[in-house]
Parts: structure tokens; sequence; C-alpha cells
């Protein structure tokens, strides 16, 4: 039996973290059972959620996740697409996955309205006398990431004129199609809905959010892997 490690819902979504999303898609797509279970940082193989035990093995990031079902279980989250257009997915998920994403942990965590109507929620089971002192700490170490990674040194014009590239940049490449890459989903679709819908959580006052919330091609896309995947949040409107 698989155990996949998340943190379970929040903010009206299956996980706050984009990648347990994706991951829990992939599980969805491949008919694969799994039992969900609360994660812990200290236990994730890469310190980071999420991650899967099997027969006692643990594999940690999502994208191993999803080379491990395809080794093990033979999965194909190809879906029939060729080289070029797996090629071109490929490049999509990387640019969302790896640029994309501090732009949803900025707005979250770095913008105080936001970070109180989300990510403070975390440290209710921390001792009330200290939680203060974590909760400056853990979000002290957020913006030495982001200044590290390098968005951090923007200002939010720039932040958000590159966040809403990034939106416009997938919204060409669906075009006019039911999936990014074509009619059928595939493992590409699990990585771009859950960066989308992660970043469109009307909870969070964001730019980018808005633009993905104004921008109907991709809400209908949202909604449709939302619905086939995760049917129980709500059509995928959050
Ligand atoms: N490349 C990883 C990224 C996972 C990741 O960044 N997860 C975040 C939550 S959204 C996390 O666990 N962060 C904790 C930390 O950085 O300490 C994947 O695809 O699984």
């Amino acid at each position: 039996m698989i155990t996949l490690y998340g943190s379970g819902p929040h903010f009206g979504m299956p996980d706050p973290s984009p990648f347990v999303i994706k991951a829990v898609t992939l599980f969805r797509m491949a008919g694969i059972p799994y039992t969900p279970a609360e994660m812990s940082f200290g236990k994730a193989p890469k310190g980071k959620i999420p991650y899967m035990e099997e027969g006692g093995k643990l594999i940690g990031d999502s994208t191993f996740i999803r080379f491990y079902l395809e080794e093990k279980y033979g999965i194909d989250f190809n879906a029939g697409y060729n080289s070029i257009e797996l090629a071109q997915g490929w490049a999509i998920e990387r640019m969302l996955e790896e640029h994309f994403y501090w732009f949803v942990v900025h707005d979250r965590w770095c913008v105080e309205r936001n970070f109180e109507a989300g990510p403070r929620e975390f440290f209710n089971m921390a001792p009330a006398p200290i939680r203060p002192f974590i909760k400056a700490m853990v979000r002290r170490q957020v913006r030495k990431t982001l200044h590290a990674q390098g968005l951090g040194r923007h200002t939010d014009a720039e932040r958000n004129r590159l966040g809403i590239a990034h939106v416009n940049a997938v919204a060409t490449l669906l075009g006019g199609k039911k999936y990014l890459l074509g009619s059928n989903p595939c493992g590409v679709d699990a990585t771009v809905h859950a960066s989308l819908w992660a970043a469109s959580c009307p909870l969070f006052e964001s730019v980018i959010g808005a633009h993905i919330r104004s921008h109907e091609k991709i809400m209908g896309y949202i909604e449709r892997m939302s619905s086939e995947f995760h049917p129980g949040f709500a059509n995928g409107k959050n």
C-alpha cells in the first residue's frame, strides 16, 4: 500500500501545496490507490512535500513520484503525445515549478494581509508563548529563500509582469484545446493545473491570481481538471 504525505485541505483546496495537488492528480490519473497522511518535514526525504512511502521505501519530490509510478507500475503519463509536444510540456512544467511557484510563495507569505488569511494557520499547533517567534523565524527564512532565488529582488510591478507572462504563455499553448497538449489529459496537466489553481486561490489578494481568475480560457481549464480529478472541490473555483 502506498502512503502519500501532504498537509491536507487548506484554503478551499485539497492541499496548500501545488506539488501535493499534482501528486494526487497523478495517482488519480494512474488509477493507483493510496492512503493520504499528514506529513512531517522531519521524515520527508528531501525536507519537502509531497513524499510517498511504499514497502519501507521513501520517495520525495512530485516528479520523482511520477517517475516511480511510471517505472514500478508501468504507467504511461504521456497519453500518446509526440516528443515535440512532450518537450514543450516539460519546458512549461519547469517554468511553472521552478519559477512561477515562487510568485505564489511571495504572494502568500510576504503580503501581510495574505499571510494572515492563509499561512498563519500553519502555526496554530505551536505553543502560544513561542508562536510569534516561530512565525517570524519561518517568514524570515522564506524571504531569504526568495532573495536567493532572485524573485525577492524584484519590485511588485516587475514580479507581476513576469508572472502574467507565464500565465499568458500557458494560455497561448493551450489555445482552443481541452488539455494542455490536446484532447487527453497527461502528466503535464497535473503540474499545470496544480500550479495555476494554487495561484488563482481567491483567498489571497494577488495581481497574478486576479489575472488568472479573469482569464476565461484558463479558468475553464482549471475547472475541467479540478472536476475530473478533484471532484470534491466545488468545480475548481476554490
Ligand atoms: N520539487 C519539489 C518541490 C516541493 C516543494 O517545494 N514543496 C514545498 C511546499 S509547496 C515545501 O515542502 N516546502 C518546505 C520547505 O521548503 O522547507 C516537488 O516537486 O515536490
